[in-house]
């Protein structure tokens, strides 16, 4: 999507502070921090959110989910983290392209 900030980031096209890129995923770090560490793990792929994905993302979710726990312990987060999906207007969602939030290293809200 042309007017999609994170598939301008997945592009090369905007600058951000990233951590991890692969030929799917890319992760960064949010630019509105809510802890220590927040960094947000993305499609390379345009999907709207989590309301948008079908069967044949099955294998992208789980890549995703499995990446998490490995970005996390190299971003120094040892004693745990959370993990944020925020779906549609009604779940907090502002960029809808797909992200998951990897959120730790301070005193963090319950759910
Ligand atoms: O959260 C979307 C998040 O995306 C929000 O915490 C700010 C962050 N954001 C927005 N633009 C950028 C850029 N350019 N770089 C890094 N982070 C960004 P949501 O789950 O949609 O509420």
């Amino acid at each position: 999507m042309s007017d999609c900030i994170f598939c301008k980031i997945a592009a090369g096209e905007i600058p951000s502070r990233k951590v991890y890129e692969d030929g799917e995923l890319i992760a960064f770090h949010d630019v509105n921090p809510v802890a220590p560490v927040h960094f947000m793990i993305v499609p390379k792929e345009h999907i709207d959110s989590l309301e948008s994905c079908h069967a044949r993302h099955e294998l992208l979710l789980g890549r995703i989910l499995l990446l998490v726990p490995v970005l996390a312990k190299e971003q120094g987060l040892n004693d745990g983290f959370k993990t944020v999906i925020n779906t549609g207007k009604g779940g907090g969602q502002v960029v809808f392209h797909l992200h998951v939030h990897v959120i730790g290293g301070g005193k963090l809200s319950h759910v």
